[in-house]
């Protein structure tokens, strides 16, 4: 009992303080303050500001000086101007700008003992346009206080799983401007928004009073708190606590006491990394265990346990496990259970930590691409109705075509210059492009660089597997797509043909390669639901009222058809030609009309490219071109014996490797020496983290990075067996299936035998699903030492969004996996 008390008074004493790494901390509390600053525009606006890792989990986020009451994706973001870490005075202050108002604050956060002060300081008072509406916001993660209870000046509630409080609207001139000047919503013609009301308005609140992991008190003097639940707006929205910034006031205008609880002598849970998909027999099996700074235990042995059949457990195979060392926040030590062999059902057991059980077996590798194949791909076909059992998936989007875009600085990084490059006028249909082509992502738009990706990625897997797997009803004539429904004819050349179709349109119609074709306003962007219903399927006519459907009822004036980008670009061209060319290959005898038309304009956009950019950049542009054109063996691999750096043969290995079965003998040879560079390449992963992979530290996760070593290393044994060894092609294997950072759960929807992830940022989010074979890009880092990867809120696209990109390419690396275990 006495040394129980004396711990608690140890952790009762302890405090925030300022650490090496510029952010406040205590056991189990963290407090970042502007360590990642908002971007305003393609970032993800949920990763920044104020943000709060409590236990583990980043659940806070967002504290800043806000124009609106729960901010979207769109509204404007403050940019900060400077950032200044005070270590006498323990505390960290920033100064946030609106440069669309003219509108400058400073905000200090100073810890005071186990809680930190958070103060908004003007120099001028707030500017009339924004009396009212200029706030400090602070947002907590639904996902982790939906169902528990708050507290506000005594008064009890609970926080609602779903969105159900209750909104007023207002006179669209008092809104704060959005981003770009576009508008998030469609206001049928009212002039009005929408604006939350609080849930409880007072000084002082207490979120997750049931829970101690959770529970973060707020309370001001000076100021009124108001809670309000910003998913009122956005499906992607967080719980809001806000206080709005006086008027006429300068100074210290707003104080805050934050403070998170802290559990006493809280240890996080050791996270056992290994593959959820399982081994094969012969496979090196190494887990890989993430741990806590402050757990006691960092060495010890580990177990594999087998469940036999007769429902009986034992152990099979115990060892010490072996020490890594720190890589960010964590420790690291590894268990090496290769020497197990025996097929047969197991689970790791490490301290008290036990983890979800796995296969060793000879085919745990052989349905990994089936999901990505036969569900997420077909379901991201646009212009087709698409169906599985009794859902239908969509229906047939954009049935009313796509206009030419007016001249538009416009949103997901996409513009439209002055001229159109085109024979059309701004918003005149461009006929015969609503055929062929895949939804970019999690939204629905035809990004032109990414089609190509996807045609790219099922060529090569057409060319070097040949995979006759027939799980799709696939018909142009019907624009009727079924999942489960074999129809005959291979999947893989209904997807190649599906994509040529729409690129082959636009070259045709418009002349060249468009950018992307997109959506027209921000307000249909963000749509989650039926694809078919993004637009209304009529026609604009600009000669309608808004919302108003002609006689014929066959156009509106509605200006929501999807447009075109269509500025030139002769190196998007010259990427066209090459897969022109190729998909010409593949689908002659399958489609000769199409391949006809395929080469035909893959001859006028090479010559019509390489006529537009003469000059410097050409040299690139060819090897561009003869990167994608991979096996007509245009790019004559001179490249390969003048390779002197590293980086080279990281960047270029691929694409030598892949001109191989064209060359001779010599060619491979020459390719030696590169091979042994990039085996360094490899095993300098081994000493930079515990997992043995490129791990990306971007606003994007970093899969894609992940999948194209994964497919290097693979031909590089494929064709060099004696320099990369097969064992290092189980690498990204385990990355992707569980063994990684944060959690052990699968990034690939549905594959990983027992725990994959569950959510994911698909077309189907806001239901808090995923769509079967979707690969997320993974673990996003967070500076200055946070990797993450919810599993329980799917809306951080830079963690959980699959790309059509990215899962075909994971539709190569899968191929060549399973290929080179089933024919060893
Ligand atoms: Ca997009
Ligand atoms: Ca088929
Ligand atoms: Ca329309």
């Amino acid at each position: 009992m006495l040394i129980l008390f004396l711990q608690t008074i140890v952790c009762w004493g302890q405090n925030l303080t300022l650490n090496d790494l510029e952010y406040f901390e205590r056991q189990g509390v963290n407090v970042l303050v502007f360590s990642n600053s908002f971007n305003g525009g393609f970032n993800d606006e949920k990763n920044s500001g104020i943000e709060i890792i409590h236990h583990g989990v980043r659940t806070v986020q967002g504290g800043a000086v806000r124009l609106n009451n729960t901010p979207e994706q769109w509204d404007l973001v403050p940019l900060m101007t400077d950032r200044k870490v005070n270590r006498e005075t323990g505390s960290i202050e920033v100064a946030l700008r609106y440069n669309d108002y003219d509108f400058d604050s400073r905000i200090v956060v100073t810890a005071k003992g186990q809680a930190v002060e958070i103060a908004v300081w003007l120099d001028k008072p707030v500017p009339e346009k924004l009396a009212g509406e200029a706030g400090l916001n602070i947002e907590f993660l639904p996902s982790q206080y939906w169902l528990k209870t708050y507290m506000m000046d005594g008064r009890l509630g609970r926080l609602p799983r779903y969105a159900t409080s209750q909104t007023v609207t207002r006179p669209n001139s008092e809104k704060p401007r959005q981003f770009k000047g576009f508008k998030t919503y469609d206001d049928r013609g009212t002039d009005r928004f929408v604006d939350p009301l609080p849930l409880e308005t007072g000084h002082r609140l207490s979120m997750a009073t049931d829970d101690p992991s959770r529970l973060v008190t707020i309370s001001s003097d000076d100021a009124e708190l108001k809670l309000f639940d910003g998913r009122m707006l956005a499906q992607n929205g967080w719980f809001v606590v806000r206080s709005v910034l006086p008027t006429g006031k300068t100074g210290k205008v707003v104080t805050w006491t934050v403070e998170p609880h802290a559990i006493p002598n809280w240890i996080r849970e050791p996270n056992i990394g290994f593959s959820q998909v399982g081994y094969i027999p012969e496979q090196p099996k190494v887990a890989v265990i993430e741990l806590d700074k402050n757990d006691p235990v960092q060495t010890g042995s580990a177990s594999l346990m087998r469940l036999n059949p007769d429902g009986t457990t034992e152990e099979a195979f115990k060892a010490d496990v072996k020490a890594w060392g720190p890589y960010y926040k964590y420790n690291y030590v590894k268990f090496d259970f290769s020497s197990v062999k025996q097929p047969g059902v197991y689970y790791i057991q490490y301290g008290k930590t036990r983890t979800n059980d796995f296969l060793i077996d000879e085919h745990v590798y052989d349905k990994i691409t089936d999901a990505t194949t036969d569900v997420w791909v077909p379901i991201h076909m646009n212009h087709m109705y698409v169906t599985e059992g009794y859902r239908t998936w969509h229906g047939e989007p954009f049935k009313e075509g796509y206009l030419q875009a007016p001249e538009s600085d416009h949103f997901d990084l996409h513009s439209q210059g002055k001229t159109t490059d085109t024979k059309y006028k701004p918003y005149e249909l461009i006929p015969g492009l609503n055929v062929g082509g895949f939804f970019d992502a999690g939204d629905f738009d035809i990004e032109t660089g990414s089609n190509i990706n996807v045609l790219q990625n099922f060529i090569r897997t057409w060319e070097l597997f040949h995979p006759q797997r027939d799980e799709t009803f696939v018909s142009q004539q019907q624009r009727y797509v079924e999942l489960h429904r074999p129809d005959g004819k291979p999947d893989i050349l209904q997807f190649i043909e599906h994509g040529v179709l729409n690129l082959v349109a636009q070259a045709e119609q418009i002349g060249h390669m468009s950018q992307t074709l997109s959506n027209s306003v921000l307000d249909n962007y963000h749509h989650l639901g039926d694809a078919a219903s993004i637009t209304d399927g009529l026609h604009y006519d600009p000669s309608l009222k808004p919302y108003e459907v002609s006689a014929d009822g066959k156009r509106s004036g509605t200006p929501d058809d999807m447009w075109a980008f269509t500025n030139r670009n002769p190196r998007l061209d010259l990427q066209a030609a090459g897969v022109f060319t190729s998909a010409a290959r593949v689908l002659r005898g399958y489609n000769d009309a199409l391949a006809d038309r395929a080469l035909a304009q893959a001859d006028r956009l090479r010559k019509e490219a390489i006529a537009l950019q003469s000059g410097s950049r050409f040299t690139r542009d060819r090897q561009a071109d003869a990167d994608n054109d991979w096996l007509t063996g245009t790019g004559d691999g001179t490249t390969a014996s003048a390779l002197r750096f590293s980086r080279d043969v990281v960047r270029n290995l691929q694409t030598m490797l892949d001109s191989i079965p064209m060359k001779d003998a010599a060619y491979k040879q020459k390719l030696r020496p590169a091979v042994k560079q990039y085996l360094e390449y490899i095993h300098s992963f081994d000493t930079q983290n515990p997992y043995g992979v490129p791990i990306g530290l971007g606003n994007w996760a970093g899969v894609n990075a992940v999948l194209n070593f994964g497919i290097t290393v693979n031909y590089a044994h494929i064709y060099f067996p004696d320099i990369v060894g097969k064992d290092e092609v189980y690498r990204v294997a385990n990355w992707l299936y569980g063994c990684h950072p944060y959690h052990n759960y699968s990034f690939v929807a549905v594959v990983g035998a027992a725990r994959p992830k569950q959510v994911f940022y698909g077309n189907n989010r806001a239901d808090f699903s995923a769509i079967p074979g979707n690969v997320a890009p993974g673990l996003l880092f967070r500076k200055p030492d946070h990797f993450e990867n919810y599993d329980d809120w799917p809306f951080l696209w830079g963690q959980n969004e699959g790309t059509i990109a990215g899962n075909t390419q994971y539709v190569i690396f899968g191929s060549s996996l399973k290929n080179i275990v089933n024919n060893q």
